[in-house]
């Protein structure tokens, strides 16, 4: 094996890791009643566990956070309980698990929000993008903007629930700051137009994101603290003038509070890397500390980006759906399983924990 291998182990914070292999944050909209993780969860997030670090799916903060059906929470004593089961499972592997953590602002729909209420963003502006909810695809409602006095209950959401993932023992938590969802609306002036100290130049539209990572590492550790951020992608009808002055700002703050990790989706989440023209490289050393690589990731990619300095761990997301043993599959140079789309997004076990391994299909 070369000095460069993703297959090496990896110091993360106090963390060692089997390797720089990460399983990217899915949304697999299966959570039972009460927004309790699936009962299969324990054994789907433990099946993957020979990933160096597996992140979760995105999950909510608060009831308010939600805008999919059967997505997950970290914000009851169930919801815990439910997560208990899952990193015990993970930790019982030998693996290591951080929760995503999320709010998804205006990306929701009155439907799936506390009292039929419209969905809070940074300013009165509809994504234009769709959510599932009612088992359909359906346009996200108007949002309403969040007031200047509600902002510090949105921060401390994040502190409590990172509060509860450490309680649920999981070894850190991920800031969802990506793909268009609350904190990335707040970066990005195409969906923030607010006039306050939260609006306008590119320190206040970062504000949010940082008071959110701040409080999360002063309540839990800044070692297990780490954040996904999506700079130049247009998921969920984000747009920004400025993403490089924004996002180089941003990460010369996240450095500061000596956060454990940023995971970067380069380029349009799931789709073309050469989106905008964005200056990655520059961005990863300006941050201290490790830098995760997301987006169109294989294990070639990989090794040239890591031979070649540009990040420290790997985080791939569709090839894990249908390869729990993607760690083994990429080393050997096996084939990879194909993903049955039609099992992505809700159900059951079926295209959830039912993938073969290598060893199974050899049988
Ligand atoms: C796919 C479907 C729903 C949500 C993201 C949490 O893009 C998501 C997501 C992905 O970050």
């Amino acid at each position: 094996m070369t000095q460069t291998s993703i297959f090496q182990p990896y110091t993360l914070g106090a963390l060692q890791l089997a390797n720089r292999v990460v399983m990217a944050p899915l949304t697999r909209n299966r959570a039972d009643a009460g927004l309790v993780p699936s009962q299969y969860a324990a054994e789907y997030y433990s099946q993957r566990a020979t990933a160096g670090l597996l992140i979760t799916e995105a999950t909510q903060i608060s009831a308010q956070a939600q805008g999919y059906q059967d997505t997950p929470g970290i914000y009851t004593p169930e919801q815990i309980a439910g997560w208990r089961v899952v990193t015990d499972a993970v930790h019982a592997k030998g693996g290591r698990i951080f929760l995503q953590m999320w709010h998804v602002g205006r990306v929701s729909h009155v439907d799936v929000q506390p009292g039929g209420a419209a969905p809070v963003a940074p300013s009165a502006i509809r994504a234009e993008t769709k959510t599932f909810v009612n088992n359909g695809f359906v346009d996200t409602s108007v949002p309403r903007a969040l007031t200047l006095e509600e902002i510090p209950g949105i921060v401390n959401d994040f502190r409590q629930a990172a509060a509860n993932a450490v309680k649920a023992g999981f070894d850190g938590v991920e800031v969802h700051g990506a793909n268009g969802y609350l904190l990335d609306q707040f970066a990005k002036d195409g969906a923030n137009q607010r006039t306050d100290a939260y609006g306008g130049s590119v320190e206040n539209r970062a504000r949010l994101m940082l008071e959110v990572t701040a409080a999360v590492a002063a309540e839990i550790g800044a070692g297990r603290t780490g954040i996904r951020l999506s700079p130049v992608s247009p998921a969920n009808g984000v747009s920004s003038s400025d993403p490089q002055a924004q996002f180089d700002y941003i990460v010369d703050e996240l450095s500061k509070l000596g956060i454990v990790y940023i995971h970067v989706v380069e380029g349009a989440t799931g789709g073309p890397r050469d989106v905008a023209p964005f200056d990655f490289d520059g961005l990863r050393k300006r941050f201290d500390g490790t830098y995760i690589a997301n987006n169109g990731y294989d294990l070639d990619l990989a090794t040239g980006h890591l031979e070649a300095g540009q990040a420290d761990l790997f985080a791939f997301g569709r090839p894990f759906i249908a390869n729990p043993d993607l760690v083994e599959r990429l080393k050997a140079g096996a084939e990879l399983n194909a993903i049955n789309p039609d099992t992505i997004y809700g159900g059951g076990a079926e295209g959830y924990t039912d993938y073969p391994t290598l060893a199974v299909a050899a049988e």
